[in-house]
């Protein structure tokens, strides 16, 4: 059996209140554990000790025991995740359980789940949302519950690739985002809750051709808390739509003929690339001087763009040079724009940006301005000691700059300015 050893209990009381203890202190702790243990000897008493306590994979509340007061009056009830130890049944259990006017805790209820684990736990009011993964399906489950007359009722059911909370609408209450693939494309279906818990459902079907979902993030736009799907088409590249709410699903990006513009190669995925909050979408394009050299031999530089709501239009905000396999990426200066070209040396690991003269017939021949080289943080490297400055650093690599271009030369860079545009990429 899986060792019992950590056992987290978030309380919802002010804010997310996480309190984490073993069960060989469960005895000894004071208070709050002597508490948690009742809820599990509760829990025994009523499925048997031939359980596994299971826990949610993702999201915010990652215990097998979540408190949330999900009847509304203003005590918080247990709900329990658990499997049964049973060749015949795999599906997760959820116990209510409650403590009466005496403070013992008893269950009150139990529903099997729609799945063999539990993906995530969100809440939306008073229901409760339960993502479900199942090793025998591609997509995961999804069940809304609420509680009522004692019972866990399930008021909505899906599958899902992808399950969120998000002020889509800016309304400043939190709508639950359903994305699913659907048919040949991706539908993502929005469940707005109303003061009395009554949910406006809001379904599109976006993205035709569309094979899997290659990422996605939230961003600010217009006061809405939009979300920036990236996803890859079965023929060739990636795109990304916008999705928030107005009237319905908006996704403007198809709306406005723009979808087409971000599609791109495969591994260039929407990020907040500067980290000033806002997700930026890339597009790379030849770096100057790569114009018309063969696939896979190119370099690039990436466009990042902002959709742009009063103008329904794409723009970009910076140009960049992305090493994706190193982890980095160099924001071009404006002076530097179709004056410098860019070269990897696969031997050396050292990419230099030179000033381009195509008159002088090779890159061999153009003026050498900057150098970025990276290794291993847990590797010896030799780029110390050959004029390299540490710029950056990472659990994992560690990243050299070196300018190589005298002083005199008008294109080089400040190490300010160096500073300023080089970012680390997760
Ligand atoms: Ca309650
Ligand atoms: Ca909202
Ligand atoms: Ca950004």
């Amino acid at each position: 059996m899986k060792k019992l050893a950590i056992f987290i209990i978030c309380i919802m009381l002010t804010g997310c209140q996480a309190i984490t203890f073993s069960v060989d202190g469960l005895l000894r702790a004071p208070k709050v554990a002597d508490e948690q243990s009742a809820i599990y000897q509760a829990l025994i008493e009523s499925a048997g000790r031939g359980i596994t306590l299971e826990y949610p994979r993702g999201g915010d509340y990652r215990s097998a025991f979540v408190l949330y007061d999900i009847d509304g009056d203003r005590e918080e009830e247990t709900l329990a995740f658990y499997s049964v130890n049973s060749v015949s049944e795999s599906n997760v259990k959820i116990s209510v359980l409650d403590s009466g006017e005496d403070g013992r805790w008893r269950s009150m209820y139990e529903v099997a789940g729609a799945g063999s684990s539990v993906d995530k736990i969100m809440f939306s009011g008073r229901d409760l949302i339960v993502g479900y993964s199942t090793q025998d399906y591609e997509d995961n489950a999804v069940r809304i519950y609420r509680y009522s007359e004692g019972m866990l009722e399930p008021i909505y059911e899906d599958t899902y690739s992808l399950l969120e909370k998000s002020d889509l609408d800016g309304c400043g209450t939190e709508e639950t985002l359903v994305v699913k693939r659907s048919g040949g494309g991706i539908a993502v279906d929005v469940l707005k809750p109303s003061d009395e818990g009554v949910y406006s459902h809001y379904f599109s079907e976006i993205a035709l051709g569309a094979g899997t979902i290659a990422g996605y993030g939230f961003s600010e736009l217009s006061g809405v808390k939009a979300l920036y799907l990236d996803y890859a088409l079965e023929s060739y590249g990636v795109l990304t739509e916008i999705i928030y709410l107005g009237d319905g699903i908006i996704a403007p990006l198809s709306q406005n003929g723009l979808i087409y513009m971000t599609q791109r190669q495969t591994g260039y995925l929407s990020r907040d690339y500067d980290g000033d909050g806002t997700i930026d979408i890339p597009l790379p394009r030849p770096f100057t001087g790569y114009e018309s050299a063969p696939l896979g031999e190119a370099e690039y530089m990436t466009a990042f763009m902002h959709y742009v709501p009063e103008e329904r239009a794409l723009a970009t905000v910076s140009n960049a040079y992305l090493d994706l396999g190193d982890g980095y990426g160099f924001t071009i200066p404006n002076r530097w724009m179709n004056m410098v070209t860019v070269a990897k040396n696969s031997s050396t690991g050292e990419t230099t940006f030179y000033k381009y003269d195509p008159s002088l017939g090779g890159i061999e021949n153009m003026t050498p301005l900057i150098s970025f080289a990276s290794a291993e943080s847990s590797a010896a490297s030799s780029y110390g000691s050959a004029g390299y400055t540490e710029i950056a650093e990472t659990d994992f690599r560690t990243y050299y700059v070196k300018t190589v271009a005298g002083a005199d030369e008008p294109m080089v860079l400040t190490m300010d300015e160096i500073r300023d545009n080089f970012h680390i990429i997760e």
